[in-house]
């Protein structure tokens, strides 16, 4: 691969400069390459931050939250809606970065970028409505209730393939919650996370609290693995594989330190005999093959019901047999489906592709890599053996495949179950018209998943509800509903107004 000459290539100047933002400065010699994941080029070469300027900008962001916990919610709530609006600007030049960086489509990556307004429309409103309850007390004259405050600086590790979109989930909420945010962005991922940060940061620099934004690029051992230990970041917020939250949350644990974790799914989308099969069609495939298979919302597996197998198969081969025209530079707005995000990503698609072979699965479209430059490979459809077991169907691929699998019919019981058979929990979804078979898939017998959608895909979630998952996903929740709540410390708060100090439970004790 080809390092631009003076560490930064053409288009990337541009790029920021459609931001009006300089480009990044490369260093000396060495440091961490950005590639275009659809072109197979460098676009850039950027500096790494040392286990020392990662742990002074802790202590710059420590040091902002002394203000910033000091100031009302709804001004904090301010500095967020200017975040937003910043955004609003600038929508398209970031959108851009992201599809030259991480290789995905352009109207999805805007569509990234629009989420990123959308939390920050959410967190504002938030800024003017978190609060405690009250509670009744049992001794008379005393009032109870509950107060929220800001936590401390919090930890943001993000992956490649959102990476602008979760990192403000987290900012949003964290900042009207009183907290800084130190960004730990993916390595494959770092011009969206410099160009996200150039452009926000000033936004609270003007108001005199730039340091409660940091970011820190650097390599995960030491200088991840150093803010994960740091006891400084009361909360650790992780986003990426199950892989990663293994690591990071027994750290995290070690130090009695608070962690939000978001990783792995492995989403399963069901479908009985009186679903509308269009409409399932549609979201199957946007689910299955949208955002190349790299989302962890992304669909993995189909349960369809035998009578209706047949039918529903015939027209997802159909649109896979459109789809394969329609992969390619995720700059062309006529483009659905873009690169991967690297050549390991290819490796482990094609190693997928040999073991559902192995095993007796029957491809019914794509299997293949694209043979041009950069990382392709052709969204995947693939039947699995009704009576054997399929080891494949069980692990999560980060790329464009789908396995089909049919139940018996009038067993939807089956399929809910091979729905939850898998470690992760993160998205489920039914397509149906039975009352009867929605209550079930709801039921506590139901989907194991933090996501239960009916008549819709298992992907492309609104920020106003809580994100994540159950299991191996790590039992976090981001953004929407309370999960402002993982930001806050709660303090339960009771004051006597009379003149007696009685004990509670009764207890006398003169
Ligand atoms: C992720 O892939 O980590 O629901 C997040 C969705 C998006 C977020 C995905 N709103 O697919």
């Amino acid at each position: 691969m080809a390092t631009p000459r003076e560490g930064v290539s053409d288009e990337l100047v541009e790029l920021f400069a459609a931001l009006d933002l300089p480009p990044p400065a490369p260093p000396h010699t060495g440091g961490l390459v950005s590639e275009d994941p659809s072109r197979g080029v460098a676009l850039a070469r950027l500096p790494l931050d040392t286990i020392e300027r990662a742990r002074a900008k802790v202590t710059a962001a420590c040091d902002a939250f002394t203000r910033l916990r000091l100031e009302p919610g709804p001004a904090r709530g301010e500095l967020v809606r200017r975040m937003g609006n910043r955004l609003r600007e600038h929508k398209d030049a970031l959108a851009r970065i992201v599809c030259a960086e991480v290789g995905k489509c352009i109207e999805e990556a805007r569509g990234e970028v629009q989420e990123m307004i959308d939390i920050c429309d959410f967190a504002v409103g938030l800024s003017r409505s978190l609060g405690g309850r009250t509670m009744l007390s049992e001794r008379p004259g005393h009032r109870m209730f509950e107060q929220w405050l800001p936590l401390g600086p919090v930890l943001c590790i993000s992956a490649f393939n959102f990476p602008v979109a979760v990192w403000s989930w987290n900012a949003a909420i964290a900042l009207v919650c009183g907290d800084p945010v130190v960004w730990k962005p993916s390595l494959k991922a770092p011009l969206c996370a410099l160009a996200t940060h150039q452009l926000l940061q000033p936004v609270l620099a003007d108001a005199g609290l730039g340091d409660a934004l940091q970011l820190v690029i650097g390599p995960d051992d030491p200088v991840t693995t150093a803010l994960v230990d740091d006891p400084r970041l009361p909360l650790v917020s992780a986003t990426g594989s199950c892989a990663m939250g293994r690591a990071v949350a027994p750290r995290v644990a070690a130090r009695l330190g608070r962690s939000l974790l978001e990783l792995g799914g492995n989403n399963a989308i069901i479908v009985d005999a009186t679903a509308d099969l269009e409409l399932a069609a549609r979201a199957i495939v946007f689910g299955a093959a949208g955002t190349a298979g790299q989302r962890c919302t992304t669909t993995r597996r189909l349960f369809v019901e035998r009578t209706v197998a047949g039918a529903l198969t015939e027209r997802l081969v159909a649109a896979y047999r459109q789809l394969q025209g329609r992969v390619g530079d995720p700059r062309d707005p006529e483009t659905l489906v873009g690169p991967l995000i690297d050549g390991a990503a290819c490796a482990r698609f094609a190693a997928t592709i040999e073991e559902i072979r192995a095993h007796g699965g029957e491809l019914l479209a794509g299997g293949e890599l694209l043979d041009r430059p950069g990382y392709f490979v052709q969204p995947t459809l693939a039947r699995v053996p009704d009576a054997r077991d399929f080891p494949p169907i069980d692990t999560e691929t980060f790329a464009p495949i789908l396995y089909i699998k049919r139940f018996d019919d009038g067993a939807i019981e089956s399929a809910i179950e091979w729905n939850n058979r898998v470690e992760q929990g993160l998205s489920s979804a039914l397509f149906s018209d039975s009352v009867r078979a929605v209550e079930r898939f709801w039921s506590p017998a139901g989907s194991d998943c933090g996501i239960a959608n009916v008549n819709l895909g298992t992907s492309g979630a609104e920020i106003g509800g809580a994100f994540g998952g159950e299991k191996a996903t790590g039992g976090g929740r981001e953004a929407g509903s309370d999960a402002w709540k993982a930001y806050m410390r709660r303090q339960t708060c009771t004051v006597n107004g009379s003149r007696a100090l009685p004990l509670a439970q009764g207890i006398r004790w003169d």
